[in-house]
């Protein structure tokens, strides 16, 4: 096992990553920028060293301080945490080329899962199902696209090969309005990621967003760990994820489960990742992977009792995942509610200070946060300051104890976005389970 592991991120998962390695008995280092020096994680850790200045590309994404950081401290791991450098191959080839480990996959495995036509490639070839479309990317000649557009039928969605995060995607309806959009999506593209290459699916109208976890090791296991809805959503940030999805029958979820650890045997996957799918009208479609851990882990945390932080450090230590498929026993439901430091209405962020602190308690409820009171929100990064995780026996429960754990919820000083994650929970299609990722946005519009 290792001795010292460099966190290279900030905040809550910082914290949380910090917690996992305390009780590996492994030493850490937090590395923080000089917004960050009151960060809870960095007051924790063992050693801490300052990277650089506040905006994140002078620091959290600045890989040579971040690498010397390791250096000087004698790290033996770095752990990415999500955002940041998480899914940035090039990075990882660095740390490894280093003498450090990366815990994620291997820096090959980030570039092929990174590109979306290769990742779909991959997916395809390993039997999961995906969005009907071109294979691969979209040729120069305008009445080949015409063609494969024709094919897969109206609507259509224009995707960029090397994007993320929904950039340069464009619904097409008709034959008319083709080119014009698939040489926006390129111009688009090239800007973005200066890689204008494009690829075309069938678009999906009212789809939910429904994820599958996995663990996978460098011995050849690979277990999956049932899946969460990530549905409610507002332009393209998570608002509120849940396990497992309402709906979903054990057959459903054996079945693509089934194929997701198949998949990541194939491609040799090592450590945790998410298989991202479109489900409608009971059928999954694979869109992308995500190879790094994920902000809303902790709800299938909750219902399965695996701790996903230490498997991805048992992992990349080279030891096997300390559980078999067979012994996974899921239990529950588990709902996490996104905390963030914005006005609940504008969604306009609100940094500042926090002047009082009180979180909710009680069986089945977990405060994934590093805030305390007296701490300030720096304005540089991300406004979430932390995640209200509740598991109850069925959803019905879980709802009960997260509106009840909101309303225990004081945080004075700034503004939060807990009044809407109250209207969510009191929301009749949300509480239903008939939303899908357009919903929030038109509840938002409807409440207007
Ligand atoms: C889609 C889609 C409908 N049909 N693909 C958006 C972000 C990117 N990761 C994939 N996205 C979508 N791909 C087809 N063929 C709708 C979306 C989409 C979406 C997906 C997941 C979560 C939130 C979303 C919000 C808007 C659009």
């Amino acid at each position: 096992m290792f001795n010292k592991i460099l966190i290279a991120n900030r905040g809550e998962i910082a914290l949380r990553i910090l917690r996992a390695c305390r009780e590996l008995g492994i030493k850490t280092v937090a590395v923080y920028s000089t917004a960050d020096r009151d960060l809870k994680h960095v007051l924790l850790a063992d050693e801490a060293v300052c990277i650089g200045p506040p905006p994140a590309s002078k620091s959290y994404l600045n890989m040579a301080a971040i690498i010397s950081a390791a250096e000087v401290t004698q790290a033996d791991a770095i752990h990415p945490g999500y955002g940041f450098l998480s899914e940035n191959a090039d990075f990882a080839e660095s740390v490894e080329k280093s003498g450090f480990v990366f815990i994620g996959p291997r820096s090959e495995t980030i570039r092929l899962m990174g590109g979306k036509t290769s990742a779909k490639a991959e997916m395809i070839a390993a039997g999961v199902p995906c969005v009907p479309g071109s294979d691969g990317i979209l040729p120069d000649d305008e009445n080949a696209c015409r063609e494969i557009a024709r094919q897969v039928g109206y609507p259509v969605l224009i995707k960029a090969a090397a994007g993320g995060g929904g950039r340069g995607m464009h619904v097409v309806r008709g034959e008319d309005e083709l080119i014009g959009k698939i040489h926006l999506a390129r111009s688009e593209a090239q800007a973005a990621f200066r890689d204008g290459s494009v690829f075309l699916e069938k678009y999906l109208e009212t789809p939910r967003h429904i994820e599958i976890q996995v663990l996978s090791d460098s011995h050849g296991n690979a277990i999956h760990l049932n899946e969460r809805d990530c549905s409610m959503q507002r332009r393209n940030q998570k608002v509120v994820e849940e396990s497992p999805a309402p709906g979903i029958t054990q057959a459903q979820r054996d079945e693509i489960g089934k194929l997701c650890t198949d998949a990541c045997k194939r491609i040799g996957y090592r450590g945790a990742g998410t298989m991202e799918f479109l489900y409608e009208e009971g059928r999954f479609y694979f869109i992308e992977m995500n190879t790094r851990i994920q902000v809303e882990h902790p709800v299938t945390e909750q219902v399965t009792g695996v701790d996903l932080i230490r498997e991805q450090i048992r992992i990349a230590a080279g030891e096997p995942i300390a559980i078999r498929q067979d012994q996974l026993q899921p239990r529950g439901h588990a709902i996490e509610c996104r905390i963030n430091a914005e006005d609940a209405r504008s969604f306009v962020p609100s940094p500042g200070e926090v002047k009082k602190y009180h979180v909710p308690g009680g069986p089945g409820v977990r405060v994934d946060s590093h805030v305390y009171a007296g701490y300030h929100v720096p304005p540089h990064y991300d406004s979430m300051i932390g995640k209200l995780i509740v598991n109850g026996c069925d959803r019905a429960s879980a709802i009960a104890r997260m509106r009840t754990a909101l309303s225990e919820m004081i945080i004075e000083g700034i503004k939060t976005n807990i009044p809407l994650q109250r209207r969510i929970m009191d929301d009749e299609v949300f509480c239903a389970g008939q939303h899908h990722i357009h919903y929030l946005e038109e509840m938002l519009k409807k409440g207007e």
